[in-house]
């Protein structure tokens, strides 16, 4: 039977991918874990621990009592809150996941860690992104992904380490809020748009980039833990696309159910994130390698959004 430590399982992917892996394994079978032991609160039904992802040792001491056989490593800092402390990202995000992946070689663990579009950079093609263009991250959240990406190559094809990863767009859902991405603005907007009918957006009205819905992130990372080793040839980590919009386009789907609902715009430090990331991403390699497909379209999201999002009292 498998036992799986989720690290960053109070973040924004952390909650669903909890309760999608409750789902599936058992509540027995699940740690949920997170550096705010405030979090406890929202793991009523689940083993939860206050872990710092960075301490390895407790990593490993976690795996032999609890009996670990998967880590499900989410923790790390965002793209735009990276930018305020760059160092100490880098420091988290790296040093969590070199942790992660020795006790995975020590006590042969399955591991999914989460990399991002933010890999790509300023000379990768923008459009149709395809699975291995020139990269140049102009974050430090990017620049530890893509390290972090070559990170768990090597320790796959060096240690046979079954490590396995999401190159994820802007992530959508009403569970749990976002904290310090660039593509924020694509879960806040839902909230002012409830709330008081009106939104300042912190990206230019045109600015594409690739998102998805949760269901389908979640779909994906299962359908990839799941799939035979042999059919999974890529060992940095997937394109995987979902539908790619801009702020207008959002805010014309948003008002097909708020006719009067009001977008502006005021482009700050993160348009110039945006605009090194792609507008669209080619995923033919995890649509041959796993099967993967994306369901929900810009429509069908906005229209469960809406209905979904509760405001905070
Ligand atoms: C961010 O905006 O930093 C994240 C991401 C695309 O990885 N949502």
């Amino acid at each position: 039977m498998e036992k799986i430590l989720i690290t960053g399982a109070a973040g924004q992917l952390g909650l669903e991918l909890t309760n999608a892996l409750i789902t599936k394994y058992g509540a027995k079978n699940i740690l949920a874990s997170d550096i705010n032991s405030k979090s406890a609160e929202k793991f009523q039904s689940v083993k939860f621990i206050s872990l710092d992802a960075t301490d390895s040792d407790k990593i490993k001491e976690l795996v032999v009592s609890e009996g670990i056989t998967q880590i499900y490593h989410l923790a790390a800092i965002l793209s735009a809150k990276g930018e305020d402390n760059p160092l100490f990202t880098w420091d988290l995000n790296m040093k969590s996941l070199l942790g992660v992946l020795e006790a995975a070689r020590e006590y042969k663990l399955k591991v999914f860690w989460p990399s991002s579009i933010a890999v790509f950079g300023k000379d990768t093609p923008r459009e149709n992104t395809p699975q291995n263009p020139g990269m140049v991250p102009t974050t430090v959240y990017g620049i530890s992904k893509q390290a972090g990406e070559q990170w768990c190559n090597y320790y796959a094809t060096k240690f046979n380490v079954d490590v396995r990863s999401i190159r994820y767009p802007g992530l959508i859902s009403y569970s749990a809020e976002p904290g310090g991405g660039t593509t924020d603005y694509a879960v806040d907007i839902f909230y002012k748009a409830k709330e008081n009918k009106k939104y300042t957006c912190f990206l230019s009205e045109d600015t594409r980039l690739p998102m998805m819905y949760m269901p389908d992130a979640v779909r994906a990372t299962l359908n990839l833990m799941e799939a035979p080793g042999t059919a999974i040839k890529t060992r940095t980590s997937y394109n995987i696309s979902g539908i790619s919009f801009t702020p207008r386009e959002l805010s014309e789907a948003i008002k097909e159910h708020i006719a009067d609902f009001k977008i502006s715009y005021q482009p700050d430090f993160r348009q110039d994130i945006a605009d090194t990331w792609p507008k669209s991403i080619n995923d033919e390699v995890a649509q041959k390698e796993w099967g993967w497909t994306p369901e929900y379209n810009l429509q069908q999201m906005t229209a469960d959004m809406l209905k979904n999002v509760k405001l905070k009292s």
